[in-house]
């Protein structure tokens, strides 16, 4: 009954979303943070709302070894693929002696499919760049990727393989330049090493800034990648630390200003938007003071630019929020985000998950008080200042 919403394809452009509904089945662990089921939350409202019938949709293939071995090395794929489940976490901060590649602790565990887990990932996030590179889709959807902390050959923060850092490198055999735009809490600190020497791909990171207290500690502003002479990826790291409690308000006209003068430096050809959800307010992770109008507003602005987008998913831990979130960020990318009602329909499976029956719930309805704000207009005007200087040294 989703046609009583009146959906139907946007015209002049394609959306393509990939889904793949096994990674649902995967467990970090009872208490663990992060939760794929999120995404099955994600597409029940997706799917209520009548949003399936304005997107091609894709059952996500899983990626290969190939296909992951392409960016993390052989070593480190060969022991993600054979290693056994491991039934308690391993105490990572006394440095366990059996803890390789950083894994088996409690931020990476190693539960049983996990293998299975990072292929779908990885897999639907290539699946969306290959849409983009073959311009069948103009904006390609892959909530179920996003994890930006994946190294090389280690994990990492809830990341075992960074399927943006595949993505990207997918998204450069056709595309000259790629402007990764990364608004989850936490830095996005394996895309940016993974291209640090590139003038090909700029980073860009906003994210909360603790060195002392928050993970993963890096990401300062002026933290801009190595700065020699021979180094044609200088200047094309970009960090904007944050503190607790930013606004709706501060938050998208920061957006707005940094990645506008990005886009009028670096020209990219093709943008990638890690969403990670952890920024929103509630979040059981994140400190920030964001509503699903300031995070999806960073969306709407990449989508107006018009130029080819992959959208991620990434972090997010309260899940009827990220669902909140990503839902409505899919209603933008079709541009019905104006239109569909802010009830909750009906039908929805789960609805009873969402607590309130509202997609849009205000910040008292969501805290009760919102968190103290500790980003003066000073420091934002600092940032748009260093991120302008910054950007002297890019031009193409
Ligand atoms: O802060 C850390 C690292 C420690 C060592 C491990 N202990 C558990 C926590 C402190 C220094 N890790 C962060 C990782 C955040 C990853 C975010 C990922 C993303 O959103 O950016 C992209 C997907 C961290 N913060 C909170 C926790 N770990 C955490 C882990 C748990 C937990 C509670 C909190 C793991 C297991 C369980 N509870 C049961
Ligand atoms: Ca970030
Ligand atoms: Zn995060």
């Amino acid at each position: 009954m989703a046609h009583e919403y009146g959906i139907t394809k946007p015209k002049g452009y394609n959306v393509t979303f990939h889904y793949n509904p096994n990674m649902e089945r995967h467990h970090f662990g009872q208490t663990h943070p992060m939760k794929p089921w999120r995404l099955t939350l994600t597409k029940s409202l997706v799917t209520s709302y009548g949003m399936n019938f304005a997107m091609d949709n894709y059952t996500a293939r899983t990626a290969t070894y190939e296909e992951l071995t392409n960016f993390h090395t052989n070593d480190y794929v060969d022991f993600l693929a054979t290693v056994a489940p491991q039934p308690t976490p391993l105490d990572v901060d006394n440095m366990h002696p059996d803890l390789k590649f950083n894994l088996g602790g409690s931020d990476c565990p190693l539960f049983e499919g996990l293998y299975d887990y990072c292929s779908m990932s990885a897999g639907s996030s290539l699946d969306a760049a290959r849409k983009i590179c073959s311009k069948q889709a103009d904006i390609a959807i892959a909530w179920g990727g996003g994890l930006h902390h994946a190294k090389k050959s280690e994990a990492s923060g809830f990341c075992y393989i960074n399927d943006i850092v595949l993505a990207i490198l997918q998204l450069l055999r056709v595309y000259p330049r790629v402007l990764y735009i990364d608004i989850d809490v936490h830095h996005g600190d394996g895309v940016e090493e993974a291209f640090l020497s590139t003038d090909r791909v700029m980073t860009v990171s906003f994210h909360k800034y603790d060195p002392n207290t928050f993970f993963p500690g890096t990401g300062a502003l002026d933290d801009n990648g190595p700065k020699s002479e021979h180094n044609p990826g200088a200047h094309h790291a970009l960090n904007i630390p944050l503190n607790d409690g930013i606004t709706d308000e501060q938050y998208s006209s920061l957006f707005e200003s940094v990645i506008s003068r990005c886009v009028e430096k670096f020209r990219p050809s093709a943008i990638a938007l890690q969403c990670g959800a952890d920024s929103l307010a509630g979040d059981r992770l994140g400190k920030f003071n964001l509503l699903v109008e300031g995070h999806s507003s960073c969306v709407d602005y990449c989508k107006k630019l018009n130029i080819p987008l992959i959208m991620f998913g990434g972090g997010g831990y309260t899940p009827r929020n990220v669902a909140r979130a990503w839902a409505y960020e899919t209603a933008v990318a079709i541009g019905q985000h104006k239109n569909i009602p802010h009830k909750i329909p009906e039908h929805t499976p789960w609805r009873e998950r969402f607590r309130q029956d509202t997609l849009l719930p205000t910040i008292e309805q969501i805290l009760g008080e919102p968190r103290q704000n500790r980003n003066p207009e000073k420091k934002l005007r600092d940032i748009v200042q260093h991120v302008t200087e910054q950007l002297r040294f890019v031009s193409h």
